[in-house]
């Protein structure tokens, strides 16, 4: 795999599309260079939210969590290219949006660490778990963009 095939998994919460900001999060990632290659909308089961936060299985607020991202549609994607997955993480910035730096799309547009906005795959390993876990086969489109050249020396 080249470094250009990296891809990660990121999905724009339910506070994200109540509050419009679906076009705005997209918009950076795009600016930044990044490819879609995967995009839809859905109201995801109580299955694939526990499976999704497996790992705060336990913690206190693992169940509001869960009836959180499943209270309402989400936009879920996979982008492509070098670097995605740590690159996206400083797009997204820290946990608690009073904490993430302004710049970033928490900092910039979220308040509270239960209505951040946006989930983003946190290692390529993870990134492959939820992009398998998301997304069939045939949902993911790779292509090439025109714009490659002026993105990647
Ligand atoms: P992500 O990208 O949604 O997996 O979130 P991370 O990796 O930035 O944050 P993580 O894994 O520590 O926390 C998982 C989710 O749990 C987070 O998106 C929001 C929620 N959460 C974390 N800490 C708190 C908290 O203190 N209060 C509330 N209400 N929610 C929290
Ligand atoms: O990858 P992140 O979303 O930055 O962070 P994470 O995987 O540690 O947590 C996933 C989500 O869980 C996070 O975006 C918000 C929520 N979360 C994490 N820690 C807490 C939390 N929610 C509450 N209520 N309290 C927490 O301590």
């Amino acid at each position: 795999m080249s470094a250009q095939q990296e891809r990660t998994f990121i999905a724009l919460k339910p506070d994200a599309v109540q509050r419009n900001l679906v076009g705005e999060v997209i918009r950076r990632f795009e600016a930044k260079g990044f490819k879609l290659v995967g995009l839809k909308l859905v109201k995801p089961s109580v299955e694939t939210a526990e499976e999704h936060y497996a790992e705060h299985k336990g913690k206190g607020f693992y169940k509001g969590l869960v009836d959180f991202i499943t209270s309402g549609p989400v936009v879920a994607m996979v982008w492509q290219g070098k670097g995605v997955v740590a690159s996206a993480r400083k797009l997204i910035g820290a946990t608690n949006p009073l904490t993430s730096e302004p710049g970033t799309i928490r900092g910039d547009l979220a308040v509270d660490v239960g209505r951040n906005v946006i989930h983003g795959s946190d290692s390529t390993d993870s990134a492959q778990r939820e992009i398998s876990l998301w997304f069939k086969e045939g949902e993911i489109a790779d292509w090439t963009p025109v714009s490659n050249a002026w993105v990647y020396e």
